[in-house]
């Protein structure tokens, strides 16, 4: 079979869409660092959207860590398919937007000055919540994680994002060029004002004038949705039969797609309004309403779900119980910590139920249980802070916390062991090591992980009842029976 490619594109067969624009027309408006699965999926269709219009906005993608996207992809002159899929089947799409992809440990200086050059007005980021090398509890620089001090001391050749971002603006500072946008499409809480304080700290740290200079750089904070399992080799077989030419890395997704952006682009930007996006001035109730509702369910799903033996999340909305758990861990204890005027909470509650459904999505619950550490915050931990607040209950978030602690111990409800994939993995699994079976120190263990649980949720006894007393049941009754006795089944 074929390979896709700009020469074999012409062979696709009818019915699947091509990108309507000449490919060697476009120039490059944007860098993407991080360029994997959920950025090709969402922000990539964006641009392939606007580009016959506005043909100077395309991007050239770059891996910061492995090169298998570039492998992928260069062979392809950067095409790729997304293929939409729900019950009703599987719709393909070639994507153009992509010109070129550069891998960041090979090809660092062609990717710095690329960056550093005019025609780059946007830096957009999909670099995961542990790419951001900083403290997930404070949401400010880790100085002692490896790259920031690699970075700090050999700041021209930075392994880190926060390094590739502050080295490619000086250079630009230095050049008398003005400074591209920053826009991080990661799920962190303010995310535009997050990546902003850390990257002019690691900006301060190298020299405090050009820390000043990028304090006022742009940050446009985004809210960004949608929902993107790992491609399988069956999804490979699929996209070629469909496609009629053989792609080595297509994406597989979800019809629902959206993207809320904060309108703050000095240098300008595509008009990502006309395709979909909405431009607001603050995203920050945007975020947090996903984070909490969508993200914050998807935690609880994957690591209750995964010990529970279910493999994906449409198999976790198949147990009648999960699905009260998580239908009342939104309606009950998320939505009312959520001020979102002109939103109708409750419709966008069930949009991700049905969403959470969708059975032709296969979404793995171990690939969300993934880099708990860093995800815990602001899926879970701020609601539950509130809700202590205000003297609320907080029962079903409770129990998704202790699930992850559950889960981060290493060995399932079986016995058989659990990969588990974290930058803080073997620190708790040698926690978990030292508390055994014993709920109680194996909490005590985890919540002095202040990176995660910040300083006063350990000391807070509220927190420290809820958590352990299901860590316990946990361990005592198991999963199933935990979950039924908390949803009253
Ligand atoms: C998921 C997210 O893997 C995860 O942690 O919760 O990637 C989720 O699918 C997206 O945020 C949906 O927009």
């Amino acid at each position: 079979m074929t390979r896709l490619s700009a020469k074999t594109l012409s062979n696709v067969p009818a019915g699947v869409a091509l990108p309507k624009y000449d490919r060697a027309q476009i120039t490059p408006g944007i860098v993407h660092l991080g360029i994997g699965a959920f950025h090709r999926a969402h922000m990539a269709v964006y641009v392939d959207d606007l580009l016959a219009d506005n043909p100077h906005w395309a991007i050239v993608g770059a891996s910061l860590r492995r090169p298998d996207t570039k492998e992928a992809l260069e062979p392809q002159d950067g095409l790729y398919t997304v293929a939409v899929r729900d019950a009703a089947g599987t719709h393909p799409r070639v994507i153009g937007s992509i010109l070129k992809v550069l891998d960041a440990n090979t090809e660092r200086e062609e990717l710095l000055a690329l960056m550093a050059s005019p025609q780059i007005r946007i830096v957009s980021l999909t670099v995961t919540e542990k790419g951001y090398c900083h403290d997930p509890a404070t949401g400010e620089l880790d100085q002692r994680h490896p790259d920031i001090a690699h970075d700090l001391a050999i700041p021209t050749a930075p392994k880190s994002a926060p390094g590739m971002l502050v080295e490619a603006l000086a250079r630009r500072k230095a050049a008398g060029i003005a400074p591209f946008a920053v826009m991080s499409c990661d799920n962190l809480p303010s995310n535009g004002a997050t990546v902003k304080r850390i990257v002019t700290k690691f900006a301060t740290l190298r020299d405090a004038a050009l820390g000043e200079w990028v304090g006022k750089v742009a940050f446009p904070g985004t809210m960004v949705d949608r929902i993107v399992p790992s491609t399988t080799d069956a999804d490979r077989e699929t996209v070629a039969g469909l496609i009629g030419a053989e792609d080595a890395w297509p994406i597989m997704t979800e019809p629902f797609t959206q993207w809320v952006i904060e309108d703050h682009f000095p240098q300008g930007r595509p008009p990502f309004e006309k395709v979909g996006a909405q431009l607001v001035e603050d995203v920050e109730p945007f975020e947090r309403m996903k984070l909490r509702m969508l993200n914050g369910s998807h935690s609880t799903m994957a690591y209750l779900g995964y010990l529970s033996g279910y493999e994906y999340i449409s198999d976790v909305m198949g147990d009648a119980d999960f699905v009260k758990l998580i239908h009342g861990l939104m309606t009950e204890e998320a939505m009312p910590t959520l001020d979102m005027p002109g939103v109708d909470l409750g419709a966008y509650r069930d949009q991700l139920l049905d969403r959470f459904r969708n059975p032709a999505l296969k979404h793995r619950t171990w690939q969300i249980a993934m880099d708990g550490s860093q995800k815990l915050p602001q899926r879970l931990l701020g609601t539950i802070r509130e809700r202590l607040k205000a003297g609320q209950p907080f029962d079903r978030l409770g129990l998704g916390v202790a699930a992850w602690m559950r889960y981060v111990t290493g060995i399932d409800e079986k016995g058989e062991s659990i990969d588990v994939r974290d930058p803080l993995a073997m620190r708790m699994m040698a926690i978990a090591a030292d508390a055994g079976n014993d709920a109680e120190a194996l909490y005590e263990g985890l919540v002095a992980l202040t990176e995660v649980f910040g300083t006063d949720l350990g000391e807070n006894q509220v927190f420290g009842e809820t958590v352990a007393t299901h860590l316990d049941e946990l361990f005592e009754v198991g999963v199933k029976a935990t979950v039924a006795g908390v949803v009253g089944g």
